[in-house]
């Protein structure tokens, strides 16, 4: 592993004085935007700790991670964790985190073929994943749960049972799997959306900060189709992936994603909590999360699964429009020569089949697909590195986060202030651009408080069972 250094960017922040600081803030409840008023700039984004080390020009840096978002990360294996794995030994059902499971990884299914009805074969050229591997909820103990009478042993015509797969993604010991929790740095905020794209930039999972190294620039070569750079190989080194040119600058070396030097067989999954904003939009663009990529993804919200791309296939994609309700699943290969053409169906669908019409309703806004405004919403999304050839990775998210209303006070050193008191009340907006302004529309305050030790407030409702909602704030307000 060659040497890397890291550029933890702290965040801009504004002096305050300590008289200013003292004033209560007034914060406008207008079209579902948190407006903030008679204080400049008193927050801080939170940082990360540590100092400034210098940055290395290959990797993106200042890279600020989802608040409301939990990505682990898994490495699994048959032989050994660091043995290379492109050849699975005759035993390869029974050893490493195989053993004992119905779920198998292994080289592109192959010992499952030709038929193709197994959950551990390769799904064939149409590039279309094996829907229902799992049960349509998620089990009792968060994880998804094999759905039973899949074939999962051509030879001697296995069928699965239900078992749950929490023993690839908790923390419980088995053979051949080694965890990665909380790991940052792998989505940018782009253009309003956490962004993670394996053809933009290759991503090196970095053990001593337990982080992702985002390069600027993709690596590793697809082994099908077109052949194209940029591939997911988060257990690669710097130096598997890339060398220098003449001139020193980094550039990919000419390896594909079946070179023995890629560690396949891994997994990841994401958590995140949200709200779903009145308007269906987080900062004028529609509410979303999409995937494309392989192996198998699951994505489960509340614990439906929504989002079925189960399989060894091909890079598959899902996209899920909170503000529509609409779920699509497709074909993401390049140049494919047959496709399975895709899927659509809406999250209420998906909530009707698993609980029910009745027990579903109670989600949606009436006559729509989409959720209720200012309902709170837990996503989950489950991805596995399962077929040992290509590895695609492209992830898109703007989930509203549940604690917009967690408010952090600094000095002008950065340093937490505590007790410093803050009130919100109900405010009228007028003017437009750069003239405009709030006044305060009440004398009592809807809500007040002051910080903690740590320079932290959440505002709560009334009752302080939850955080406070502004844009269901603004609905019920005006
Ligand atoms: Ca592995
Ligand atoms: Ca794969």
């Amino acid at each position: 592993m060659c040497k890397r250094t890291t550029n933890r960017t702290r965040s801009a922040r504004f002096a305050t004085s300590q008289r200013r600081a003292r004033r209560p803030l007034i914060i406008a409840l207008l079209m579902g935007a948190l407006a903030l008023t008679s204080v400049p700039a008193a927050f801080a984004a939170t940082q990360g700790p540590g100092g400034q080390a210098p940055a290395d020009e290959n990797l993106v840096t200042g890279i600020k991670s989802p608040k409301n978002a939990t990505i682990d990360l898994f490495d699994y294996w048959i032989v050994a964790e660091d043995t290379p794995d492109n050849n699975d030994p005759s035993n390869w059902r029974d050893v490493g985190i195989n053993q004992g499971h119905e779920l198998r990884f292994s080289d592109a299914g192959r010992y499952e073929r030709p038929t193709s009805n197994s959950i551990n074969a390769w799904t064939g050229t149409s590039g279309k994943p094996y829907f229902g591997i799992v049960q349509p909820t998620l089990g009792p103990d968060g994880y998804p749960v094999l759905k039973a009478g899949n074939i999962y042993q051509v030879q001697g015509g296995l069928t699965t049972s239900a078992q749950s797969l929490a023993y690839l993604f908790n923390d419980a010991s088995v053979l051949g799997k080694r965890t990665h929790r909380d790991v940052k740095g792998l989505v940018q905020y782009i253009n309003g959306y956490y962004t993670y794209d394996c053809t933009k930039n290759f991503a090196i999972y970095n053990a001593e900060q337990n982080k992702f190294d985002l390069y600027k620039q993709p690596g590793v070569k697809a082994n099908t189709g077109s052949k194209t750079l940029g591939q997911f190989f988060p257990f690669a080194s710097e130096n598997e992936v890339f060398e220098r040119d003449a001139s020193g600058a980094l550039v990919p070396k000419d390896i594909d994603a079946k070179n023995p030097l890629m560690n396949h067989y891994f997994g990841l999954d994401l958590t995140a909590d949200f709200t779903q904003p009145a308007s269906g939009m987080v900062a004028g663009k529609d509410m979303k999360f999409e995937f494309s990529g392989d192996d198998d993804v699951w994505v489960f919200i509340d614990g439906v699964l929504v989002g079925d791309l189960g399989g060894v296939h091909g890079a598959a994609s899902l996209s899920i429009n909170f503000k529509t309700g609409e779920v699509k699943l497709g074909d993401a290969r390049k140049n494919p020569n047959t496709t399975w053409g895709g899927k659509e169906t809406t999250l209420r669908a998906c909530f009707e089949e698993a609980l029910g019409k009745e027990k579903a309703a109670a989600y949606f806004k009436e006559d729509t697909n989409a959720f209720l405004p200012g309902s709170y919403h837990t996503l989950k999304f489950f991805y596995l590195e399962r077929g040992n050839t290509d590895s695609n990775m492209k992830l898109m998210f703007n989930l509203q986060r549940v604690t917009q209303s967690t408010i952090r006070k600094d000095d002008q050193y950065g340093a937490p202030v505590s007790g410093a008191q803050f009130a919100l009340y109900a405010a009228e907006r007028t003017g437009e651009g750069e003239s405009v302004q709030y006044t305060q529309k009440e004398d009592r305050p809807i809500w007040q408080g002051a910080t903690n030790a740590a320079g932290n407030i959440n505002i709560m409702t009334p009752d302080g069972k939850r955080p406070y909602d502004f844009a269901e704030a603004h609905n019920k307000n005006g």
